[in-house]
């Protein structure tokens, strides 16, 4: 695809990564200073600064309960997984969001949701399962082990966030399916609606996909997330289901779930497919392995601008590590 980019925006994507993939980096957006590439559509996006908790709180509210949830939020902590640094303001993970079928910049997809619906939802489970299912979101949240827990979110664009997820253990639908022995990976696909998700009438092997092995899937720290501070997930964070897996890169952590696949072949998945040479199906958080484009040895925390070196595993080698030995 032909792409044009200002080289002065390459040097800043160099500095601070900006962007997952070399064809959409158009934008570069660093605090105050906004260096837009041009957008293929011709439209050269502002670079804005989040509105202020205030401001924000007179939004009209991305997400809404439903009638299932309506008991489940706020649901207990799980106090296993402690955090090293405060957790992100709610408002600033609310305003800076990656999810490319409504945007290629982070600071206006909590605008561009406002069509997509999410519920009713249903999800489909199948594949090399015993007992495939179909089940709308609303009845899995009925009966799945909720529970919340603190987690880091670290991209691949070195930047970072912590935020208190809410849902349940991969595990806990592993169980209810019951896999055959000849699964080996999990495949994850996302909605496809281009006529509510603009960026899925442009390029890409849309719908997103993504997926885990076995081993990965079923650890302890693979969450099945439906909701975010202590209220069910807006719709920029995905609603109203999405995957987060901690210690990989954020682009793992797939949103707006709509079918779980168990097969036997590494499943195809958007960014690996995309760019292949920059976004491994692995995906695990290293600082010893830079990004072809830029290091990943400190991370920075929205937000805050904080600097942290970034962790092997972004933390979680205690629940993970045994897995890449
Ligand atoms: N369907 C879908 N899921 C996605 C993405 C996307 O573009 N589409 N972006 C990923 C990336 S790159 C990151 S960093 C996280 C961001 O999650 P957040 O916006 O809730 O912080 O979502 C991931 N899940
Ligand atoms: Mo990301």
């Amino acid at each position: 695809m032909a792409n044009i980019i200002l080289p002065s925006a390459w040097r800043i994507a160099e500095r601070e990564a900006t962007s997952e993939s070399v064809y959409v980096t158009r934008r570069a957006c660093l605090g105050l200073l906004g260096l837009g590439g041009l957008a293929l559509t011709g439209i050269l996006p502002g670079c804005s600064m989040p509105v202020s908790e205030e401001e924000f709180a007179k939004e009209p509210r991305n997400w809404e309960f439903s009638g299932a949830d309506r008991t489940v939020y706020p649901a207990k902590r799980n106090p296993a997984f402690p955090l090293d640094r405060p957790l992100t303001a709610e408002h600033i993970a609310a305003q800076y969001n990656n999810f490319y079928e409504f945007s290629e910049a982070k600071d206006d997809v909590w605008r561009r949701v406002a069509r997509y619906k999410p519920r009713p939802w249903q999800i489909e489970v199948k594949g090399l399962v015993r007992k495939p299912m179909q089940i709308d979101v609303d009845d899995l949240l009925r009966t799945m082990p909720i529970e919340e827990r603190l987690y880091r979110l670290r991209c691949v664009e070195a930047w970072a966030m912590a935020v208190p997820w809410t849902g349940f253990p991969f595990k806990a639908l592993l169980d209810r399916v019951e896999p055959l022995s000849t699964a080996r990976y999990v495949r994850f696909t996302s909605f496809h609606k281009p006529s509510v998700a603009m960026g899925q009438r442009g390029y890409g092997p849309w719908p997103y996909t993504e997926g885990l092995t076995m081993a990965e899937a079923m650890n302890e720290l693979t969450l099945l997330v439906t909701g975010i501070y202590g209220h069910p997930l807006p719709k920029q964070h995905g609603a109203p289901l999405r995957l987060v897996t901690p210690w990989k890169y954020g682009f793992k952590s797939i949103k707006s779930i709509t079918r779980i696949e168990f097969v036997h072949e590494p499943p195809a998945t958007f960014w690996n497919t995309l760019v292949p040479h920059e976004y491994g199906f692995q995906a695990n958080v290293n600082p010893a392995v830079p990004h072809p484009r830029w290091s990943q040895r400190t991370e920075r925390m929205i937000g805050t601008n904080e600097r942290h070196p970034t962790l092997f595993l972004n933390g979680y080698k205690r629940w993970v590590g045994h897995l890449y030995t």
